[in-house]
């Protein structure tokens, strides 16, 4: 079996999700990372017993042992690494969002397709399985008609002023931070579970914290670095963290978004109801391997994850059995395998089952309908 070597750029948060899926794989090597200088980079390999370090990208990139890139770095370095390493022949899995800026992503996404190459971008929540199952309840009609579907991403880690971290910085992050951070994961699942596509919205974005201290220390995300060093610059915010979204999707059918990461109490909670004209559907993040099921005329149903009860395609991205929960890193390896299929084929999927830099670039284009939907205070629709 030919071995596939990937390159990992970055390794904050992220990034070691990604090592810890491709370890995981038979067929690949995790051969080389890249991190900011020789030092870190030295000493994340070290970390992470991965035999290559480099102490930039560019370095990574030229590295032709690597087949496959893989981009966990701040928002703004996306497009610039991507454009590189496609442009270098790698396949490219990106992290999200695909870029900063829609234009940014619609050229990622055009030179993606025209280079043959795999690419990916790392929305990794619709392979929990009980997603990949509730998509087939809904393309096979169990569901019926979809009326509407309306939720939440809620999270608590920037809730008090003294959190801190790069995404609240709009030339690193870009100039959406909760749409683009979290939103994008919701409207990816929703689009891909429903089956249903955004065509409009009308938004209403806020910021509740206009003023907060940066530690003058660096800092991770999730970390609150403030209780140790107590030292602090106050800097402007210019970036949601709260978004109110409503959504009209091709069909004229309807839903509603709320999203903030000022939710004391609320960790990382993706939840959505689908509401349809056969049953209902309910699911959060927190609580992955669970489906509730809602009924008018007999009585609700829990379904849990167990690949013997699950349609063939669900059982199938199911690595245990029922009972065993898969959880977020289980999700990665979910994604990155059907990735790897075809890095090894040597050709993406047409269409790939997988979200595709297409994929990505279309989140830029609703994320920019947002802000300006949020800016103009009416609805706004995708050209
Ligand atoms: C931070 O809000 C973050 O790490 C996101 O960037 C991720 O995509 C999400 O999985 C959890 O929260």
């Amino acid at each position: 079996m030919r071995r596939i070597r990937a390159g990992i750029i970055g390794t904050g948060l992220i990034g070691p999700v990604h090592i810890g899926a491709l370890k995981r794989m038979p067929y690949v090597d995790v051969h080389a990372l890249a991190d900011a200088g020789d030092d870190l980079a030295q000493k994340r390999a070290k970390d992470f017993d991965i035999p290559r370090f480099y102490g930039d990208a560019d370095s990574l990139i030229a590295d032709d042992q690597i087949d496959a890139v893989h981009i966990c770095v701040p928002n703004h370095l996306h497009y610039p690494i991507a454009k590189k390493a496609l442009l270098a022949g790698k396949h490219v899995i990106c992290e999200k969002p695909l870029a900063v800026t829609a234009e940014e992503a619609l050229e990622l996404a055009e030179t993606a397709e025209r280079s043959g190459l795999v690419h990916a971008v790392h929305f990794n929540l619709r392979y929990y399985p009980l997603m990949r199952q509730l998509q087939q309840m809904v393309s096979r009609g169990d569901f019926g008609r979809i009326f509407s579907v309306h939720g939440s991403y809620l999270q608590d880690w920037l809730f008090y002023d003294t959190d801190y971290n790069w995404r609240l910085e709009t030339n690193l992050s870009g100039p959406s931070r909760a749409v683009a951070d979290i939103g994008s994961h919701w409207m990816d699942l929703i689009e891909y579970v429903s089956g249903l596509k955004i065509r409009a919205v009308y938004a209403d974005l806020a910021t509740m914290h206009p003023v907060r201290k940066k530690p003058k220390q660096e800092t991770a995300t999730y970390a609150n670095m403030m209780a140790e060093s107590g030292e602090y610059t106050e800097v402007p915010i210019s970036t949601e963290d709260f978004a109110a979204i409503l959504f009209r999707f091709e069909n004229g059918e309807r839903g509603v978004l709320t999203l903030s990461q000022v939710s004391a109490g609320r960790k990382n909670r993706l939840a959505f109801e689908l509401d349809g004209s056969r049953q209902s559907a309910s699911w959060e993040s927190e609580q992955p391997n669970q489906l509730w099921i809602g009924r008018r005329d007999k009585p609700n149903e829990i379904m849990l994850k167990d690949p013997s009860l699950a349609y063939p395609e669900a059982a199938g991205i199911m690595t245990l059995p029922g009972g065993h929960n898969e959880g977020f890193h289980d999700a990665s390896l979910a994604l990155l395998s059907e990735v790897y299929e075809d890095i090894r084929r040597g050709s993406a999927s047409k269409p790939p089952a997988y979200p595709s830099f297409a994929d990505g670039c279309r989140e830029l284009q609703i994320i920019e309908l947002i802000l300006a939907s949020s800016r103009d205070q009416c609805w706004k629709e995708l050209p």
